[in-house]
């Protein structure tokens, strides 16, 4: 039996007011749920939000480099993440991909360097609406998932989470149905089944787009999905306690 998990993706918003009153009220729901609640804020957040989190809510980041130092301005090692306690990294979410040109192989290499240094990954795959409606979405998917698999041992599936977030559900307000969401789920998990049943039938698999309050229970029903990549939804804390709630 999976645990869900529920994850917030502040993106590029937040401020000192928000991680002072938002962490510690979803900390007092978080022990009292068996989900997983996991948040990631912008950097510069990140010790305040593991200090006004307690040990209920996880913290993670929301990127990383795959090098462990050197000239990269502006950018974060695993290993000062891991100096952090911040155990999760969002990699591959589809505005690194789009806006940030982050290709596969560069995604790739970033889980494989979060997992040698004992973070979680959180892998975000998903299609374009152009992909979708031409067919495509399963290869698209299935090609992300696959880049990251064929380079990273079976053995170190633990250390990985995959979110799926179909790019044209992204911000827009626009859910997949919950029976899209598990289609394209139970395909990722039949695909890496083919690679080990055990790990695949472990693998958490979560659905991010447009999750609110008000669609998470119909989305957490389905047998494949274990949780949501909330975005907008996570800024608001009546709203993200909600989704955290219907998790169980
Ligand atoms: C997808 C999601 C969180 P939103 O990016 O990763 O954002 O819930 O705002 O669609």
């Amino acid at each position: 039996m999976r645990k869900k998990i529920v994850a917030g993706n502040w993106k590029m918003n937040g401020s000192n007011e928000l991680i002072n009153t938002l962490l510690p009220q979803l900390a007092e729901v978080a022990e009292t749920l068996s989900a997983e609640v996991l948040v990631c804020p912008p950097a510069p957040y990140l010790v305040s939000a593991k200090a006004h989190a307690g040990s209920s809510v996880l913290i993670g980041a929301q990127n990383c480099h795959d090098q462990p130092s050197g000239a990269y301005t502006g950018e974060i090692s695993v290993g000062m993440l891991q100096e952090l306690s911040v155990g999760y990294v969002l990699i591959g979410h589809s505005e690194r991909r789009a806006l940030f040109g982050e290709t596969d192989a560069q995604v790739a290499a970033k889980v494989v360097a979060a997992v040698q240094a004992d973070l979680i990954a959180v892998l975000c795959v998903g299609e374009t609406l152009e992909e979708r409606e031409s067919g495509r979405t399963l290869d698209v998917v299935l090609s992300q998932v696959a880049a990251v698999t064929k380079v990273l041992s079976v053995t170190n599936w633990s250390n990985l989470v995959i979110a799926y977030e179909p790019v044209w559900a992204i911000g827009t307000g626009k859910t997949a149905t919950s029976e899209q969401a598990q289609a394209v789920h139970a395909a990722i998990r039949a695909a890496l089944a083919e690679q080990s049943a055990d790990a695949a039938a472990q693998m958490p698999i979560l659905y991010g787009g447009s999750v609110k309050a008000d669609n998470a229970s119909e989305l957490f029903a389905q047998p494949d999905i274990d949780g949501a990549l909330v975005g907008g939804a996570s800024l608001d804390a009546k709203e993200f306690i909600s989704i955290c709630q219907q998790a169980g």
